[in-house]
């Protein structure tokens, strides 16, 4: 089966690499000239485990390829951006209409098109249809089209493409048929065929789910810092139910998937979405709670910010809430940031941002945070404050002061 995957990024690359260990030969797309030209050397752009080996061994297969145009092909999937509008929070579907008509000049009949991009609910039905149909195509007779999203979780996604099961959302029963002939090259999961506009609310309420189960974490927090009790006992204790899964408060919610996927419902149904909405709003609201604190903390000083990527152990720092902390604090106090994991010129090492700070304000659940090096840390600083917004930090040594979501009243 030859398969082309428009759009190399954090998912069409590694979704190209497991059709090419799968005995299909893949034609990677993109627009970036530079990715193209590294791709076909076998060299990678995304910090991802497994997926180098497995591109550089296709590469010199000759069974994988990278192109800025598509080739014909019997599957073509589209892994291309959707970020949100802000305005009206509705999906930006232009990454996604382009991809389609570049394929539209290679496509055959019987030809399988699948689009994994998340996209609001009614989107394939309503806006990627017709511009198949308006081809000269009959959906579901001599065109198959499905929406498909993948559910992988940065750090282990060869793993997770692989196992997790699979929504196959076909525009008819037969499309749904035949994009599951397609994920059957590799997916071990189970493959749950279905409607596409049930795919794409089932993958936007997936991420909605966390979205607002997170929400309910960072309004107990503000609960708890008003009535003076410890946030984190209350998640511990309550989470001893068998049926209770608190989620963990933080300093809000970054990334290109909660930050953005339930405006995607709320753009559909406004009046309706009101838990949806009220979540986004506690989640967004938390950067301004964290800084509010700061300032009880402190009155004015050097920060040192540790960790601006959206989560732990990676360097991607898309919708980051750490940057709209940064740009708040940054009218009151002297800044140093250091992530081990961005390598960003205007960043600094631990030694040299937290040198003379008068606080320290974990952002971000990094392992190498979790053990940091107070001797290091107490002779750089005349007195050593943290503030662990991510509540990573159990215990340390008794002449540093240590304020996290558990001690928010204390101050
Ligand atoms: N976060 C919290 N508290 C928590 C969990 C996470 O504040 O208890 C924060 C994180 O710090 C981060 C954000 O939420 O800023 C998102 O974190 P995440 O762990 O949900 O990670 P994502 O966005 O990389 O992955 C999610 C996953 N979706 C679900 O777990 C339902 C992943 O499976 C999806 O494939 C991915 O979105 C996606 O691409 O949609």
């Amino acid at each position: 089966m030859k398969i082309c995957i428009v759009g190399q990024g954090y998912i069409g690359l590694p979704t190209a690499a497991l059709f090419s260990r799968n005995h299909c030969e893949v034609l990677g797309v993109d627009v970036n000239e530079k990715i193209i030209e590294n791709l076909n050397k076998g060299i990678i752009h995304i910090e991802e485990p497994g997926i180098a080996d497995i591109i550089k061994k296709a590469v010199e297969r000759k069974i994988y390829a990278a192109s800025l145009t598509p080739q014909k092909a019997d599957a073509f999937i589209i892994t291309v951006p959707t970020p949100y509008i802000a305005e009206n929070y509705s999906c930006d579907l232009s990454y996604v209409i382009n991809a389609c008509e570049s394929i539209l000049p290679y496509l055959e009949q019987g030809n399988t098109v699948i689009i994994e991009s998340t996209i609001a609910p009614m989107s394939t039905d309503e806006t990627i249809k017709p511009i198949f149909e308006k081809a000269g195509f009959t959906i579901g007779k001599d065109l198959y089209l499905a929406h498909c999203p993948e559910r992988v979780l940065p750090g282990k996604i060869i793993d997770e493409l692989i196992h997790n099961d699979r929504i196959i959302g076909g525009v008819t029963p037969e499309c749904a048929i035949k994009a599951s002939e397609v994920y059957g090259k590799f997916v071990e999961g189970e493959l749950m065929l279905t409607e596409a506009k049930t795919a794409e609310l089932s993958k936007c309420m997936e991420n909605t789910f966390r979205d607002v189960n997170i929400a309910l974490a960072n309004e107990l927090t503000k609960i708890c810092a008003e009535i003076g009790v410890n946030t984190l006992d209350v998640i511990e204790m309550a989470n001893k139910h068998p049926r209770v899964n608190l989620h963990s408060p933080g300093p809000g919610v970054g990334g290109h998937c909660l930050a953005i996927d339930p405006y995607f419902i709320y753009a559909k149904a406004p009046k309706t979405a009101k838990i949806i909405k009220l979540a986004r709003d506690t989640n967004k609201s938390m950067p301004t709670f964290v800084c509010d604190n700061v300032r009880k903390i402190i009155s004015e000083g050097k920060i040192a910010v540790l960790g601006v990527s959206y989560k732990g152990n990676t360097g991607d720092d898309r919708e980051s809430p750490a940057y709209e902390i940064i740009a708040d604090l940054s009218k009151d106090y002297e800044i140093a940031i250091h992530d081990p994991h961005i390598g960003n010129p205007n960043f600094q090492n631990l030694k040299e941002a937290t040198k003379d700070a008068d606080l320290i304000l974990i952002l971000c659940d990094h392992d190498e945070f979790k053990n940091l090096d107070y001797g290091l840390i107490s002779k750089n600083m005349s007195e050593t404050i943290i503030f662990d917004t991510k509540n990573i930090i159990k215990e340390v040594p008794d002449e540093i002061k240590l304020f996290n979501y558990g001690n928010l009243y204390e101050i």
